[in-house]
């Protein structure tokens, strides 16, 4: 249960915490969509004689990417094949994705839309004369599993109302695991690996931001699904805009960084997600391109994508770019190069899309059309809808800009960077594609170390599950925790570390601040330490200007690798000094740990592969071109927990479905 807030201001941190130690069979890490998804799965499978636990750093009703809501769901089959879906992911990633996950996932994701719906959560619906009903006349049309008509934005994506998105999600999950079975505010650390069992996961880490109290938690088993990476780069916010990004600045990488860290494979890592959003505000623009025809112009108030100059550009990326459907990042691209050729900045054109669909309205209808204009960012990104209001843009008068972000890594949205896992283990699934364990077993979602599962952001090599595909997949891997945990019901973790090191890793921030605070006037400044937010900046000021950030139209170069290669490695050693007077700062200082851990990670794939394989989301400009001959393959790597050395390699790309 979350601990009450801090009527007090944040709670000091002590040199000596309490320690709680805890043995469960099953651990879910996370308490974001997939960690739902896994919590309300999992005990219909644990036997009565099987415990699980879930930890969020956060509160659950809340926590992670859905925090605010959202208004579309991206991933609801319907009508369509799983086929179909591989072929829309791999042709929006580049060709480069793993279809043995893609196709599962596809299999099974409606039937969360459909939990979600009987949960409460309120779906558009079509009538039988083409009108869209929200709210509550929506749900006068009925469910959709008992056949109604969802409004359709794109192929793939269904309107919500869904500001309350995560409470409902979080709900069901609460209930079906228990309250006892669930810690609130505790933020998870590093994994363990067993001190006997070589390469077999057995605890995790952390401690309560709410209580001077640190978490040894072992397990047969567990899923770590803490979502993606923010602000890894410096955002395009600054000043009192500060801390504004699209996708949730809670989420710091984690995933990554705590499975990497115990030798876990990752694949695909130089993939990122650098969105199109709303200037300033965030607001996401596949409801105003799907649901609103709007288009995009720019400065000469021209629709570029159909010029013949973006013709030109998007052949240079065939088969990709003269798809039906523009990927996303060859999306931005175009955004790049009317920027670059000096016809930025780039609109939304919100005056003409309503004009338009106003055409066939009576007032009240129009009315509505505004009233969802609005609500389309009310449910999900309320920050720009403020922007809105503090700029006097009505929607309907005034176009809005938009601009391609900061880069974030994630692996369920139109990213596809990651965890390499284990498919399912179906005959035509490519026995490469199949991680066996301790006991030759494939274990779907399994990471390359046995008993670690991931989902969601952490699953790599499939993008476009999004919330739903998310939660379906958090689904799919608690079944097959629980079989892993039945499978070894004899084994008995044992913990490498004493719970005396346990505390002195956790708690060295802490230490260090006590140790030193005294010596200087202003706490935040002094020789002995660094504090976690001057380290933030320090990080985003490095990966900005040389990581391909957007400082430098999110180009790179080998020589700028090696110089933020070298600055992430002083950084990680100055990590040794981090410095937390209180449990938020203890949290800062993890979380820009891992954030370090994760974004070196993306660079040293990037550097990698040497191509440009997502153009619009980076480029490296001594390869800038797509290399099909020597680069259609997965990047994968791993960092040896016992050596701290890396090794960076290729794995082949299988195709299963056909064109
Ligand atoms: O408009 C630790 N997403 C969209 N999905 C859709 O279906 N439709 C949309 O409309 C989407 N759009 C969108 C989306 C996200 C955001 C932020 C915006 C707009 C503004 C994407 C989905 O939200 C996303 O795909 C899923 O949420 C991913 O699920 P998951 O479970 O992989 O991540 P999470 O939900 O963020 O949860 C992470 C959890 O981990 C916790 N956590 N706990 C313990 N210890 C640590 N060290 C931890 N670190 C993190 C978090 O608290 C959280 O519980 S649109 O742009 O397209
Ligand atoms: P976004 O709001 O950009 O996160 O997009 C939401 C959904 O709409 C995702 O499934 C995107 O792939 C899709 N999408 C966004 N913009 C476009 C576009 N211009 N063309 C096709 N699909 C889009």
């Amino acid at each position: 249960m979350a601990l009450p807030n801090k009527p007090e201001g944040e709670r000091k941190a002590v040199r000596d915490p309490e320690v709680d130690e805890r043995e469960v069979d099953v651990l879910i890490v996370g308490g974001g969509m997939a960690a739902c998804g896994a919590a309300f799965e999992v005990k219909k499978w644990l036997g009565d004689d099987q415990s699980v636990l879930l930890v969020d750093k956060a509160a659950m009703e809340r926590s992670g990417a859905v925090a605010q809501g959202l208004s579309a769901i991206n991933t609801y089959l319907g009508e369509n094949t799983s086929d179909d879906y591989v072929r829309m992911v791999r042709n929006d990633l580049m060709g480069i994705v793993r279809e043995d996950l893609i196709f599962d996932l596809g299999t099974h994701v409606d039937d969360s839309v459909h939990l979600f719906e009987e949960w409460g959560l309120p779906v558009w619906k079509k009538t039988d004369e083409g009108k869209n009903m929200d709210g509550k006349k929506g749900l006068k049309l009925g469910t959709l599993k008992s056949g109604a008509q969802p409004v359709r934005t794109g192929k793939w994506q269904i309107m919500i109302n869904g500001e309350s998105y995560k409470r409902i999600v979080a709900e069901a999950a609460k209930l079906a695991i228990g309250e006892d079975n669930i810690l609130e505010r505790v933020f998870i650390v590093e994994l363990l690996l067993d001190k006997n069992k070589e390469n077999q996961i057995a605890g995790a880490v952390g401690f309560s931001v709410r209580e001077n109290k640190v978490f040894i938690i072992k397990a047969k088993t567990m899923m770590v699904a803490c979502g993606g990476a923010v602000n890894i780069y410096q955002p395009r916010s600054v000043g009192e805009g500060k801390g504004r990004a699209w996708y949730p600045v809670w989420n710091a990488g984690s995933t990554y960084t705590l499975a990497m860290k115990v030798g876990a494979e990752l694949s695909m890592m130089e993939n990122r997600f650098t969105p199109a959003r709303f200037k300033d505000g965030y607001g996401p623009v596949g409801a105003w391109f799907l649901l609103f025809k709007a288009k995009a112009l720019n400065g000469l108030g021209e629709v570029y994508v159909t010029s013949d100059a973006a013709k030109n550009e998007l052949e240079r990326y065939a088969p990709y770019g003269t798809a039906a459907i523009t990927p996303t990042c060859l999306r931005n691209h175009l955004m790049l190069f009317e920027m670059k050729e000096g016809r930025g900045p780039i609109q939304m054109d919100t005056v003409t899309a309503l004009a338009e669909l106003g055409k066939s309205m009576d007032k009240k209808e129009l009315k509505h059309l505004e009233s969802e204009a609005w609500e389309d960012f009310l449910d999900m990104t309320c920050g720009q809808a403020n922007l809105w209001c503090a700029t006097n843009t009505e929607p309907e008068k005034k176009n809005s800009e938009i601009m391609p972000t900061e880069p974030y890594l994630l692996g369920s949205h139109s990213g596809c960077c990651g965890l390499w896992t284990s498919g399912p283990d179906y005959d035509w699934v490519p026995d490469s594609y199949k991680i066996k364990a301790d006991n030759g077993k494939v274990y779907n979602r399994m990471t390359t170390v046995y008993g670690l599962f991931t989902s969601g952001d952490g699953v790599g090599c499939s993008g476009h599950k999004f919330s739903s595909g998310s939660h379906a997949e958090g689904r799919v891997a608690a079944k097959q925790m629980v079989r892993y945990a039945k499978d070894h019901a004899d084994y008995k973790p044992e913990l490498p570390m004493s719970k005396e090191e346990i505390v002195d890793l956790v708690y060295k921030p802490v230490r260090v601040f006590l140790d030193n605070y005294e010596y200087t006037t202003d706490i935040d400044i002094n020789p002995a330490y660094i504090k976690p937010s001057g380290m933030a900046l320090r990080l985003m000021k490095a990966t900005n200007e040389y990581g391909a950030g957007h400082q430098t139209y999110y180009e790179t170069t080998s020589k700028m690798l090696e110089i933020v290669m070298d600055q992430l490695r002083v950084m990680r050693e100055d990590c040794e000094k981090l410095a937390a007077g209180d449990l938020h700062e203890l949290m800062r200082a993890w979380e820009i740990y891992h954030r370090i851990w994760t974004v070196e990670s993306h660079l040293r794939h990037i550097q990698y592969r040497k191509e440009t394989r997502y153009p619009g989301f980076y480029y490296q400009a001594d390869y800038p071109k797509q290399d099909d001959e020597n680069w259609f393959c997965f990047t994968n790597s791993k960092y040896d927990p016992k050596t701290g050395e890396w090794d960076t390699f290729k794995r082949d790309y299988v195709q299963i479905i056909p064109d």
